[in-house]
């Protein structure tokens, strides 16, 4: 009995709502579009029209429609929609399990109309800050399509540009194509005429240098020779270890002493060698230890060559003494560059000598050169405006925007700087990081593609697959482009680890669509 006498009264105040500045009556939680749905008298069809109930049914605090229809002014059904009028501001749809629960949704209070808590009706405030907004968003968005029809012409203007430049370049390739394979033919034939020309002389060249190998060994043998003089102070014919002992040059651990077993290693463990022997196997180990006493040979100071790489090694371990040389530190290194640079040319061989050609070759070998060099020079100016054509063959694929009003945007970059980096955002080419501390960046993506939600694609740009994370994903950017009246990245932020979002604004983002939506919902019940 006190249910029914409960619904009743519910179903009394239901209908005694009215709308402001109309007389159309409506059941609580009902919306101005929706209020026709309602039919005072009768029976009330659930939306999904699986079932009809007696009027007195409709928010009588119990579900009657699987579609929540029936009680869009009470909580009773779970999926149930509550529709505050909020006169003065924007109407507002909440969930109806949000009725009466303690909480004021509603501006106007009126989701809270059981008593549990008293809401006050701050509607006129809120749709005033709310109207003063949307009227300086309504400016702003005057200005920026203004703006944006410039940015637009601009980039309509850009494209007619592109495709003028692309059939330049395509004309241009064709004749660069041509040239270069002129240019191959006359670089293949003047290289058979100097191949021919040279055949004479790459034999003489063999010969050449054979023979100065065969002399270099004959000078090598002749100063062992002679080292072998000079070590066989006895005159016995051979060398011993006495005599090896008395050269001071030989004392590798430089203690002060030759000492019989540093000796030895020098004769290959015996006690003496013969001229032959010496020759043959002793003279190899022996030679970087005269050369460096006769200051002929200065072991390299550079910490990448050791002394085991410059010098013969014996295979019993003989080498000579090197290491200190290389352990000079670094500001001395630095102080003696242009001494060491000096040595170098001096200790250097000399570039291999060559055997110069009579005139007439050197003129065929000067004009296969050229030939040459021409080639290049072609190949390379193919190759530079095949590139162009790719980079405008891109730029034209690309979408700037439904008006090409984005187009203009493409080779500028905005920076953006927090506390520890400069954020730098270049549109269509790819987003960086670039630390205050040092010049070194961090890519945070490579453009990819529009990645707005529909209906607006072009409210946010993706740049994806950036330097790679320390043990994570690729970098990546998203950036959130919205109206402004001038190109700018009006903040950054890194919301999760290596995902980074920027927020940049453009006048090509003014678009109409979006603002003018809000405004019509502002109107709907004021
Ligand atoms: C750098 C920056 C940061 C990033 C870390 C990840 O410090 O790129 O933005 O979070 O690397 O290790």
């Amino acid at each position: 009995m006190n249910l029914i006498k409960e619904s009743l009264f519910l179903n009394i105040f239901t209908i005694s709502v009215l709308t402001a500045g109309s007389e159309i009556i409506r059941p609580r939680g009902v919306s101005l579009s929706r209020a026709g749905l309602y039919a005072f008298e009768g029976n009330f069809t659930c939306f999904d029209g699986a079932k009809s109930i007696p009027f007195t049914q409709v928010n009588d605090d119990y579900c009657d429609c699987v579609d929540g229809s029936d009680e869009p002014g009470t909580s009773a059904c779970p999926n149930g929609i509550f529709h505050c009028v909020n006169a003065g501001h924007r109407p507002l749809n909440i969930p109806s399990s949000r009725v009466n629960d303690g909480v004021c949704d509603c501006c106007d209070g009126a989701d809270e109309y059981a008593g549990r808590v008293s809401c006050t009706n701050n509607c006129l405030e809120l749709g005033k800050t709310a109207r003063e907004e949307a009227q300086k968003q309504a400016e702003l968005l005057k200005v920026g399509k203004q703006l944006r029809q410039e940015l637009s012409q601009q980039g309509l203007k850009l494209k007619e540009v592109k495709n003028q430049k692309l059939s330049d370049l395509k004309r241009n390739r064709d004749e660069a194509e041509s040239i270069k394979a002129e240019k191959e033919q006359l670089k293949k034939q003047a290289e058979e005429v100097e191949e021919k020309a040279l055949e004479y002389y790459r034999e003489l060249e063999k010969e050449y240098k054979n023979k100065k190998a065969e002399k270099e060994a004959e000078k090598d043998r002749n100063e062992a020779m002679e080292e072998f003089k000079k070590l066989d102070i006895n005159q016995d014919g051979v060398v011993d270890v006495g005599e090896i002992q008395s050269r001071a040059s030989f004392d590798r651990d430089r203690n002060g002493e030759v000492s019989e077993e540093e000796a030895k290693l020098f004769l290959g463990s015996q006690e003496s060698v013969d001229l032959n022997t010496f020759l043959e196997k002793s003279w190899r180990l022996i030679k970087p230890f005269i050369m460096m006493d006769s200051g002929m040979y200065k072991p390299p100071v550079s910490n990448e060559q050791s002394g085991d790489d410059v010098v013969a090694q014996d295979d019993e371990g003989v080498e000579p003494e090197v290491a200190e040389a290389t352990e000079q530190d670094d500001d001395e290194d630095e102080e003696n560059e242009e001494e060491k640079e000096e040595e170098k040319e001096e200790t250097e061989p000399p570039t291999e000598e060559r055997v110069s050609y009579d005139e007439e070759t050197q003129k065929l070998v000067d004009e296969a050169t050229e030939a040459r060099n021409q080639f290049t020079q072609a190949d390379t100016n193919l190759r530079t405006i095949e590139n162009e054509i790719k980079s405008i063959e891109e730029s034209l694929t690309r979408d700037f925007g439904s008006e090409e009003e984005f187009a203009t945007l493409e080779g500028n970059c905005f920076d953006y700087e927090d506390r520890e980096y400069v954020y730098r955002f270049c549109p269509f080419d790819k987003t960086l990081q670039i630390p205050k501390s040092s010049s070194s960046e961090t890519r945070l993506g490579k453009w990819k593609s529009w990645s707005g939600p529909e209906p607006d694609p072009y409210s946010e740009m993706l740049y994806d697959g950036g330097q790679s994370c320390w043990n994570g994903p690729q970098r990546s950017t998203k950036v959130k482009v919205s109206c402004g009246t001038e190109n700018k990245v009006t903040s950054v932020a890194e919301p999760n680890r290596c995902e980074y979002h920027f927020d940049f604004s453009t006048p090509a983002a003014c678009r109409a669509k979006g603002a003018d939506s809000e405004n019509q919902d502002l109107h709907d019940e004021l």
